[in-house]
């Protein structure tokens, strides 16, 4: 279980996992359906193999909560890790009259020239994402994603469906319930979103006055994605569990296709070559009355004392 099962995995993919081709071009090692387990009350679970940036994590899921699905709030929050996908929206539309960025996920690893023009475009995209109100309406919204399937699901009826705050109802008032289930794959939207969701559909169980989470999630990139994956869920967990009077229980990670792109394999490498330290521990501020107020601020870590970061090259 926890860190350690995450490690065994990635040794798994590396030594049994099929190698795919993929969406982006960039190859896999991958096996299909997996499960990693972490025990939340052993500690808060963000890796220690390598530096997991949880500030980034927390602004994400907060996000998230939000039912926010536009960049703005991110990039506002200093947080870059879905630009590369609202950027691919405005350069494949009409009005980006800037130098060619096709396939700029991969030109940039490859020509350093390029990687220069890249660069400079996608500075002039964040900063009028930030300046220019109209501008990022359109480009800095990434579609129909999981802020808005949580907390707008719309309906046939010209209704929307909160199921976030649903399901805090369900757990509050129905504990035993079978049925607290979050879902963001919306096959009607799936077509006009920025990217399907990767963690798909979760639900809850109360046993004993501790709340557990299970996520199925359909595609996992284990050396980038995962690692934010299981510390955001773990973070909803607590929080949840936290509004419903509950101790955090544990966190079921099930995974569909799990890969290790053939240009993270050094870098994982680098990774299983390093032990596993103890968990850090996650504080509340417990001045708030509703996790729907929370920000930033209101979460800290404490004694999180992780091997160095390992940079990696995201496929877009
Ligand atoms: N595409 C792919 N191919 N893999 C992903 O994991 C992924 N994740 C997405 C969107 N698209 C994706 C959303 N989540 C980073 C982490 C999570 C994430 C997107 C990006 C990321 O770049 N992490 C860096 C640190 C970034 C930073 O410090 O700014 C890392 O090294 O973990
Ligand atoms: P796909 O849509 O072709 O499956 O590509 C999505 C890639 O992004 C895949 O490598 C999985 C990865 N991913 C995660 O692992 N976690 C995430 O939270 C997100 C958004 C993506």
């Amino acid at each position: 279980t926890g860190e350690q099962s995450y490690l065994n995995l990635c040794q798994d993919i590396l030594k049994h996992g099929t190698q795919k081709t993929d969406r982006t071009n960039t190859g896999t090692y991958s096996v299909f359906g997996r499960q990693m387990r972490f025990d939340l009350s052993d500690g808060f679970p963000l890796l220690t193999t390598k530096k997991v940036p949880f500030r980034l994590v927390a602004s994400e899921l907060l996000w998230f909560m939000k039912g926010d699905t536009n960049i703005r709030y991110l990039i506002q929050h200093d947080n870059n890790i879905w630009n590369e996908w609202a950027f691919k929206q405005w350069v494949e539309s009409s009005e980006y009259d800037g130098p060619d960025m096709t396939d700029f996920g991969n030109r940039r690893q490859k020509d350093h020239q390029f990687r220069q023009l890249y660069q400079e475009q996608m500075a002039i995209f964040k900063n009028n994402i930030l300046n220019d109100q109209a501008f990022a309406e359109k480009f800095g919204d990434l579609g129909n994603i999981y802020g808005k399937q949580w907390r707008a699901w719309q309906t046939t009826r010209e209704e929307t469906i909160d199921q976030l705050y649903n399901v805090i109802q369900s757990i509050q008032h129905n504990p035993d319930s079978r049925r607290h289930i979050v879902s963001a794959w919306n096959p009607e939207d799936v077509p006009s979103m920025a990217l399907p969701p990767c963690h798909t559909l979760f639900q809850f169980d109360v046993t004993n006055g501790t709340l557990s989470c299970q996520l199925y999630q359909r595609s996992a990139d284990m050396f980038i994605g995962i690692p934010f994956n299981i510390a955001s869920y773990a973070l909803l967990t607590y929080l949840i569990a936290y509004e419903c009077g509950l101790e955090p229980g544990e966190f079921i990670h099930t995974l569909g296709d799990a890969h290790i792109y053939t240009n993270h394999i050094e870098q994982v490498k680098t990774q299983l070559g390093r032990s596993p330290g103890p968990m850090p521990a996650l504080t509340i501020n417990t001045d708030k009355s509703s996790i729907f107020d929370f920000t930033t601020d209101d979460f800290s870590l404490i004694n999180y004392n992780p091997h160095p970061s390992i940079k990696a090259p995201i496929a877009v």
